[in-house]
């Protein structure tokens, strides 16, 4: 398999601890989209929507959109799942991984973030009351569903799930971005415990061959 993806690209990096806890490997291939480089001729021709990841199977089939490749990968590779069998503990799963990448990822979207600067003109003091906005809302709704249905040391029990390879980018974000997370302890608790994990850790931006520090 061929990952096209960024370092600190929240989508590559749910995409990237997925194929680690599944022991998987693949060749990367670094897209800088600080300089734009998913908006080239060539990464247009295998997304379109000048983003990343983009997996490329081992059949040759290009896929994009994080959440179809962990599905793929899930389903491909069942080794290590990363869903539960139980519908409900499924839905469960998938309805916070879509609580972070259907509803905050979006809208703090680096194309988002450089519209309202450069077409909207807002200041960056905006732009950071924007940024902020949208994770405490995110984070709030997060903290309390997972205070309702999380268990164990991971979102769900004792084993990593594709709930935690979307929180763990997204708080990695967040606090990259200056944001305070500390008023979400499970939130937290769960990041902290994660980042414990060397397979985790193997995922991590500073672990890539294109890490700028
Ligand atoms: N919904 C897509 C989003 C992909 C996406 O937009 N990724 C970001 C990086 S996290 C990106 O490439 N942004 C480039 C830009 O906004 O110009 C997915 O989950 O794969």
């Amino acid at each position: 398999m061929q990952l096209y993806n960024f370092f600190n690209s929240s989508t590559s990096y749910r995409v990237r601890i997925a194929l680690a806890l599944k022991g998987l490997s693949y060749e990367h291939h670094g897209v800088n989209i600080r300089i734009g480089e998913q908006a080239t001729e060539s990464h247009i021709k295998l997304n379109p929507a000048k983003g990343v990841p983009v997996l490329i199977t081992d059949d040759g089939q290009t896929l994009t959109q994080s959440m179809a490749i962990l599905d793929y990968l899930e389903l491909t590779y069942p080794d290590s799942p990363l869903l539960p069998k139980d519908t409900l503990e499924r839905a469960r799963v998938l309805e916070i991984c879509h609580m972070i990448a259907s509803d905050m990822h979006p809208v703090n979207n680096l194309r988002i973030l450089g519209y309202l600067k450069q077409q909207l003109e807002v200041t960056d003091e905006q732009k950071t009351a924007w940024y902020q906005h949208w994770i405490q809302e995110g984070f709030e709704a997060l903290e309390s569903r997972l205070n309702e249905y999380g268990y164990g040391d991971y979102c769900f029990g004792d084993q990593a799930t594709l709930a935690d390879c979307c929180l763990v980018p997204q708080v990695a974000n967040a606090l990259r971005f200056g944001c305070d997370l500390s008023s979400f302890t499970k939130v937290l608790s769960i990041y902290e415990h994660c980042k414990k994990n060397t397979v985790f850790q193997q995922a991590a931006p500073n672990q890539q061959p294109d890490f700028i520090a």
